[in-house]
């Protein structure tokens, strides 16, 4: 039977962090099991912000590697770099003069992201959900894992893919573009910043201290754990509005211990910060570790990662290269091939 599709990716902005991988990286490592998966680090969206060229590469090698280091097997899955795909930017092109100006200003990631920005807004910030639409309809993806915060793109994505191409470039009422669904994971749990109970754990946070990034060594976690915003209510406890820290605080420890929210709850009701922290501190550095060695490993020997976005290159090139020609030919660019449809 053949496997449904799905593909997904991380912007190398900077250090992926517990939230980056209990909130994607660790699904996406249960999906290659039972899914044919592609997952890319997104450089183009990394720049739509402004960048540093040098820290960009960096990020860029070090997101892949630790794609591998959490569990993304090169033989289940396809691990590639957005950029070195070419296909990506000139579909986005193509999908860029179908899209409606007004369907992009009511992104409210663009409208958050540009207040940040001010006058410097970038045309790549408005277009930023075209961009991701072309990575998803370029892989036929049948589904996209996505968190709360990237639905409203993922229906652009549908919406562009259905009413802009399939229904009026379609001649016989097949699919141009595969309309991909949503696949909401079970634990798809936000992890919220350390120093701010309501904000979502984040690469661009300026405090280091808000958030924990997987090559955090031991003595960091153990620091930035003990700094963590807490509160002065007696126990802990999980869903009071008036105790974010302690729903978050929970809830990573709930996740990392294994232990689930149930026990958790019941754990740490009568618990103090003071014996908590260290209980936290040891369950976060003991899930990283495993990731920290084989991370290590990966980096001391760049050809063997070299070699797995190599092979991830070649196999997501020959699915985007049909999707991108069939495109163009239902638009109606002149080519000198037949479309693959
Ligand atoms: N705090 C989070 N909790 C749970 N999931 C999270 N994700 C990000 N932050 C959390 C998930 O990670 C995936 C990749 O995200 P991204 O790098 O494409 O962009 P993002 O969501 O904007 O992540 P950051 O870390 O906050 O980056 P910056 O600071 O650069 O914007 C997504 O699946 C996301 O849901």
């Amino acid at each position: 039977m053949n496997r449904k599709r799905v593909l997904s990716g991380v912007q190398p902005t900077g250090a992926i962090h517990l939230g980056n991988w209990i909130g994607a990286i660790r699904n996406w490592v249960e999906l290659q099991k039972s899914h044919e998966t592609y997952v890319c680090v997104v450089d183009l969206h990394a720049i739509t912000i402004p960048h540093d060229p040098k820290l960009l590469a960096k990020n860029t090698l070090s997101t892949a590697a630790l794609y591998v280091a959490c569990g993304m097997n090169p033989k289940e899955c396809s691990i590639f770099i957005q950029s070195h795909i070419s296909a990506h930017s000139e579909l986005c092109w193509l999908l860029n003069c179908i899209t409606p100006i007004n369907w992009l200003e009511r992104m409210i990631q663009f409208k958050e992201k540009a207040i940040k920005q001010g006058e410097n807004v970038s045309v790549g910030l408005l277009d930023y959900p075209v961009l991701m639409a072309a990575d998803i309809l370029l892989y036929d993806a049948d589904l996209v894992p996505v968190g709360e915060d990237q639905k409203q793109h993922l229906e652009l994505a549908r919406d562009i893919a259905q009413q802009r191409i399939n229904s009026r470039f379609s001649l016989d009422n097949r699919e141009i573009l595969k309309v991909p669904k949503p696949l909401i994971m079970k634990d798809s749990a936000k992890v919220m910043s350390l120093t701010e109970g309501t904000s979502k754990m984040s690469k661009s946070d300026p405090n280091e201290n808000s958030r924990i990034t997987l090559l955090d060594p031991p003595d960091v976690v153990t620091k930035k754990i003990k700094r963590a915003k807490t509160d002065s209510y007696l126990g802990l406890e999980f869903n009071n509005p008036e105790r974010p820290e302690a729903d978050n605080l929970l809830n990573i420890y709930a996740i990392l211990s294994g232990s689930g929210r149930e026990v958790v709850a019941k754990e740490c009701s009568s618990m103090g910060w003071g014996k908590f922290k260290p209980l936290l501190t040891d369950a976060i550095i003991a899930s990283i570790e495993p990731i920290q060695t084989r991370y290590k490993e990966l980096i001391a020997d760049q050809g063997e990662v070299q070699r797995i976005l190599d092979q991830g290159k070649e196999q997501a090139q020959e699915v985007a290269d049909v999707t991108l020609k069939r495109v163009k030919t239902a638009i109606g660019l002149l080519g000198n091939a037949k479309a693959n449809y």
